[in-house]
């Protein structure tokens, strides 16, 4: 093709294939590289008559596209500190001798949000610019339309926004994809979209497990949740529950759920979103939970151990089906609330912290299409940051204070059934903890301040005398 191409794409994995197709399909010419020649050489080959160029070096790529070049990069990113380097960094080593002032260079990978701080500044210093841009909806969002969330200089994000505009998914005319904020807020947002991702499955895995126990069989259990999807908790992870459970294994007849190995890897946004929350002294106990459950899950062999050695109550639920899925609903809705209440105020905290003038309705809103939590009540999350960008907490809002208030009756009586029947349920009894807890006027830190003081002489303010005055008391010796 003699003319040059708008967009190029370096790394032709299943994201990058399909992000390529994407953009290809908006109208867009499209240049590919990557590292291994046969991979774009199946690719073209498998592609033909499409606006595609295969490039075989990295020159004669960079030499395909026009000014200024609009270079995505969607390899492997694995560094978990600033200071370390991976693919991403190599590719873009590669690229600097070869670029020109004012090209854009994108990371669409899942990099740690300090990697894209730090080539953020690194590519400004050459005169280059630099997007990171979180990409959410795997495969099938990649080819259809993503959620997008670019981080970087507003004014790079003008120049890109037709062609992200165009690939992203489209909620209501609306495309799923905003300037999120500078360095590397974009980065960071879907880092948190990834924690709140892992409470939102783990809290559908504890209603699963709620209703196995109690006796569903799993085609009944596949019926509630496509029941769900038709209703307020309408969502793409409701969805695929729903599907999953119903499939079969060709071999056995059986639901292929039952066959599936209880075992659950955690890969780094998980990790990092706590990371994250620890430093912001920000609660996120739902995402905690979801992460702490996939730990636990992976330690198979030592479960299957203290199964037979620790006891619990036999199962023995009898509430009425019916009723029993209401009262799960409930507890889903109402966890499900708190974990994106936690993971929007870490959000926040780091905004602030950051000054990267975040809008949480916005975001809330691109999270509506194309990405794994896409569901139905995002609306309502960014209906509550439209009516007051300042609302401190999401439970705040009168809609979900409403919905707690209405939920939170099957939602306690939810976390005592489980517990009382030995069903672990940690999402769900996490995010009810929270919302006793923050709404707590007093809480037990009377007596810890007292147990401070009495060990460390760290002193304490008391109820009686003005905030800011410091107090200490003589406790008796308890060592001999
Ligand atoms: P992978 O994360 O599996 O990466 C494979 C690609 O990286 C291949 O093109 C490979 O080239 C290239 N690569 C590697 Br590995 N090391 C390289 C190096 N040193 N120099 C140049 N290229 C190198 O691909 P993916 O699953 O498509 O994901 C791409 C990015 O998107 C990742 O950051 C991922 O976390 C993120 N992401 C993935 C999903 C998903 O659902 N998979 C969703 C959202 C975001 P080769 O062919 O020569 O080995």
């Amino acid at each position: 093709m003699s003319q040059k191409s708008d967009f190029g794409l370096i790394g032709l994995a299943v994201m990058g294939q399909n992000l390529v197709l994407n953009v290809e399909s908006r109208g867009f010419q499209v240049s590919v590289f990557n590292r291994t020649t046969a991979t774009t050489d199946e690719f073209i080959a498998k592609h033909p008559g499409k606006k595609l160029v295969g490039a075989k070096t990295l020159e004669e790529f960079v030499q395909s596209l026009a000014t200024p070049r609009k270079i995505q990069i969607m390899v492997k990113s694995n560094a978990v500190k600033d200071s370390d380097r991976d693919a991403v960094d190599a590719v873009i080593e590669q690229l600097i001798p070869l670029l020109e002032k004012d090209d854009i260079v994108i990371d669409g990978g899942n990099s740690y949000y300090l990697t894209t701080e730090r080539r953020d500044k690194y590519l400004a210093e050459k005169g280059l610019r630099f997007i990171g841009a979180g990409v959410s909806g795997g495969e099938e969002g990649a080819r259809k339309g993503p959620s997008i969330m670019p981080g970087g200089p507003a004014s790079t994000w003008e120049v890109m926004k037709p062609i992200f505009e165009s690939i992203s998914a489209k909620v209501d005319g609306e495309p799923c994809v905003i300037h999120i904020g500078t360095g590397g807020a974009g980065h960071y947002v879907k880092m948190i979209h990834n924690g709140i991702e892992y409470g939102d499955m783990q809290l559908i895995c504890e209603a699963y497990n709620i209703f196995k126990n109690a006796g569903f069989t799993t085609d009944e259990i596949a019926k509630v949740f496509t029941d769900w999807n038709d209703g307020d908790m309408q969502s793409y992870l409701i969805q695929i529950t729903g599907k999953a459970l119903e499939q079969k294994d060709p071999e056995t007849g059986t639901p292929i759920v039952e066959l599936i190995v209880d075992k659950a890897g955690q890969k780094g946004t998980g990790q990092w979103t706590l990371l994250n929350a620890a430093e912001n002294a920000v609660v996120i106990s739902t995402i905690n939970a979801a992460v702490e459950a996939r730990i636990l899950s992976s330690k198979k062999k030592a479960r299957v151990a203290a199964s037979k050695e620790l006891t619990g109550p036999t199962v023995n639920i009898t509430t009425d089906k019916a009723e029993l899925v209401q009262k799960v609903h409930d507890a889903l809705y109402a966890s499900k609330v708190i974990s994106y209440a936690q993971g929007l105020d870490l959000i926040k905290t780091m905004g602030e912290a950051k000054n990267w003038g975040l809008d949480l309705g916005r975001i809330a809103s691109i999270w509506r299409g194309g990405c794994i939590i896409r569901a139905r009540f995002l609306n309502k999350i960014t209906d509550a940051y439209r009516e007051n960008a300042e609302l401190s907490n999401l439970m705040l809002a009168p809609f979900f204070k409403d919905l707690l208030s209405k939920t939170q009756q099957n939602w306690r009586e939810v976390v005592s059934l489980a517990t009382l029947n030995g069903i672990p349920v940690p999402a769900f009894s996490a995010s009810l903890g929270y919302y006793d807890s923050y709404r707590a006027e007093r809480l037990p830190a009377n007596l810890l301040q007292a147990q401070r003081d009495f060990f460390g002489a760290h002193t304490y303010e008391r109820t009686d005398k003005p905030e800011g005055e410091f107090f200490h008391t003589e406790w008796p010796e308890v060592i001999g």
